[in-house]
């Protein structure tokens, strides 16, 4: 371990060792009932620290903090550059403590150092890129197509407190993608952290407060999705509420919100489709598919899972990612040797077993891995399936673990490949590796999802996120993430 890194572990075991609490209207603050939970390291079973257990007493002090924040202007009667300069310092103090935060996230989630460390940079880089829409969000005159002796405008206002819940999978990024917009949309809010990981939002709390962002504007309940997520998701006056998660939960999210109609967006599953060519490059193809599909141990949305390839280069393909499978180095993500951590808990290592055995006793072939790591912690092998059929729950469902299924096709079988990809509850991302640029934008146009990667790619925090069907309502990224977090408002005079 270099300097830096040892400092950095030092400052992060100082900080699980502290009393870990609410933050309600700028304090810290114990769970009214005195309870806490334990938070885990994936990657040795251990408890790392504990944490207040939000109960929906605390949602209401939460939500009763922000909505103060929200009619006392505290937030929006600071000048808009202001503001922006406030979010850019957030930025910078993300960046300044960014080995310490990688270090928390890696013991709470288990992904390696280094991906942790990007995923805090990529945080400074969304609050950067949320602080430029403050000075952009202005609305629109009417005048020149209104009848004559009428003045219309158009104006973005905030939607007013937002509630915030969000998964395991990637704990800070995933909390800044919202805590970030809703910021400069102008809201106050919530946080509800998932369970198993609610350390760096804690982190990140202490850095909005340090940066200037005022008392009640970011408040943080820690809890248990059936009680404080659930109590958040209900809360009367929650105006708006912005979800990821499994689509279970999304659903109950829908029918909690409809007690005050309160506006919602969901990002939720996937089981994105890859297509490749006989004419793509397949070296970069093979290097893709497993990324999509391994990285961050399979536990991600958007992870290409449905793989399809030309017959014609289908065993360079599947011989491909199974020797990148077989090369990569499954352990601690403390260990710089690592490049995939654990799975998050021992209830999720489970289900993903549960799909890998139950689709080898239906016949799948497990061309590589396919079994648990025996050691402490939860481990699975990267793993490469065919022989799976599409009524296989392998196939249809999202397995949020480091498996792949494949398939090839033959050349006059393109329709019945995008009928079978579309045939999916979901409807998040696709994958589609070819260099012919006809392949490339019929394919990218017939595919149900949300975002089409051609030869690789991300949506960059700018391109819209999100998914048709029950992958989820709503875009994340780019304007549309941040107008999620406003009211249109429309104003006509009589002159
Ligand atoms: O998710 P949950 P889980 C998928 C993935 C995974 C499966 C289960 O397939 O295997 O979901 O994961 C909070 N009201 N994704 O069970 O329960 C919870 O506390 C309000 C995909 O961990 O949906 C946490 O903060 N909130 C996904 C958050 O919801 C509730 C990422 C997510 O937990 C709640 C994670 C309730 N009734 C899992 N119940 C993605 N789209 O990236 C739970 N929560």
């Amino acid at each position: 371990m270099d300097n830096q890194l040892q400092s950095a572990r030092k400052i992060a075991d100082e900080f699980l060792t502290r009393r870990h609490r609410l933050l309600i209207g700028g304090e810290w603050v114990g769970a009214t009932s005195g309870k806490t939970f334990p938070t885990h390291d994936p990657a040795t079973g251990r408890t790392i620290a504990e944490v207040a257990e939000g109960s929906s007493e605390d949602i209401d002090r939460a939500v009763a903090a922000a909505r103060t924040a929200f009619d006392e202007n505290r937030w929006m009667s600071i000048a808009p550059t202001k503001r922006a300069a406030i979010m850019d310092r957030v930025a910078v103090l993300l960046e300044t403590n960014a080995d310490e935060l990688a270090v928390i996230e890696t013991l709470d989630n288990g992904k390696p150092l280094k991906a942790a460390k990007d995923d805090v940079l990529r945080c400074a880089e969304k609050f950067r890129y949320c602080a430029g829409w403050i000075t952009k969000l202005e609305g629109k005159s009417f005048d020149a197509v209104l009848p004559a002796g009428w003045h219309g405008y158009s104006v973005r206002e905030p939607v007013g407190v937002a509630g915030l819940i969000v998964p395991w999978n990637f704990p800070i990024s995933m909390a800044v993608n919202k805590v970030a917009p809703a910021l400069a949309a102008g809201c106050t809010m919530v946080l509800k952290p998932a369970e198993q990981t609610p350390l760096t939002a804690l982190r990140l709390g202490e850095l909005l407060l340090e940066a200037g962002v005022p008392a009640g504007v970011v408040n943080i309940v820690t809890g248990y999705g059936a009680e404080a997520g659930a109590a958040l998701a209900n809360h009367p006056d929650v105006d708006k509420l912005s979800f990821t998660g499994s689509t279970v939960v999304g659903k109950a999210i829908v029918q909690a919100s409809t007690g005050n109609l309160k506006r919602v967006s969901l990002e939720l599953g996937g089981k994105s489709p890859v297509i490749v060519f006989a004419d793509a490059d397949l070296k970069q193809a093979i290097t893709g598919i497993a990324q999509f599909v391994f990285g961050n141990t399979g536990q991600n949305c958007g992870a290409g899972t449905r793989l399809y390839v030309d017959h014609r280069v289908y065993d360079q393909v599947l011989a491909g990612v199974c020797a990148i499978a077989e090369k990569l180095v499954v352990g601690s993500g403390l260990d710089a040797r690592t490049d995939l951590g654990p799975i998050i808990s021992q209830r999720q290592l489970q289900r993903v077993m549960g799909y890998i055995d139950g689709a080898s006793s239906a016949g799948a072939r497990v061309q590589t891995g396919g079994r648990q790591i025996d050691s402490e912690g939860y481990f699975v092998e990267p793993t490469v399936l065919t022989g799976t059929s599409p009524d296989m729950a392998v196939w249809r469902e999202e397995i949020f673990g480091p498996v792949l299924c494949a398939r090839s096709f033959q050349e006059d079988e393109l329709d019945a490949v995008i009928a079978d990809a579309n045939n999916s509850t979901y409807g998040l991302g696709a994958y589609v590796w070819t260099t012919n640029l006809r392949f490339a934008h019929t394919t990218a146009s017939r595919l149900k999802a949300g975002f089409v990667r051609v030869n690789g790619g991300s949506h960059f925090n700018v391109m819209p996120f999100g998914g048709y069907k029950q992958s989820g309502w709503g875009r994340e990224s780019g304007r549309e993430g941040i107008e999620l977090f406003t009211e249109h408002k429309s104003v006509i005079m009589g002159l």
